[in-house]
């Protein structure tokens, strides 16, 4: 299990360019939203210790995962930011549904990713329980918001 390796929060400072002068949006899926403002406090910290002006992040919430791409792309039209990462949390239910939003939303961050020359982030969960989820949003194996701003970040260097 690769996540059991790394832990998501770990990151060398020395590797991080900083975030001076980055405008940063984050768009935030509401459902979960336990394990989403966790990945969004995690997200936020990071951006503010590595140099991110806290006037230049902007947060949008969006109602679930299925609409991050959607999101993204609404951001991105507004040219005015460096990065746009995307925090969601999707869990195992008893049916299929899972699959489609997990497919969805991949794709989803993909191709919009792909019709941008900003960088655009998956900070998206996709797990088997809620246990797992909490492990990777400020517990156990740290907090994949943290990862996706350090990820922003690199990817602004470019
Ligand atoms: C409907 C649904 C379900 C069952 N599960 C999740 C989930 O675990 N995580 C998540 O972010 N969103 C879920 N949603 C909501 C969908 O993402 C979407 O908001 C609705 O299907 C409306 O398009």
């Amino acid at each position: 299990m690769a996540t059991a390796l790394t832990n998501l929060s770990s990151y060398n400072q020395d590797d991080v360019p900083s975030g001076e002068k980055s405008i940063i949006g984050i768009v935030v899926s509401e459902w979960n939203k336990d394990i989403t403002s966790s990945l969004l406090d995690g997200a936020v910290k990071t951006l503010l210790a590595n140099q991110v002006e806290e006037k230049d992040i902007y947060i949008q919430y969006v109602p679930g995962s299925f609409e991050l791409p959607f999101g993204a792309a609404a951001l991105i039209d507004k040219k005015k930011f460096d990065a746009v990462i995307c925090l969601g949390c999707v869990i195992q239910g008893e049916t299929r549904h899972f699959d489609f939003i997990c497919e969805a939303v991949a794709n989803g961050i993909m191709q919009v990713s792909l019709k941008t020359t900003i960088p655009v982030i998956f900070g998206v969960l996709t797990t088997n329980n809620l246990e797992q989820a909490k492990e990777r949003s400020g517990g156990k194996y740290g907090n994949k918001g943290v990862e996706a701003a350090i990820t922003a970040l690199k990817m602004t260097d470019l």
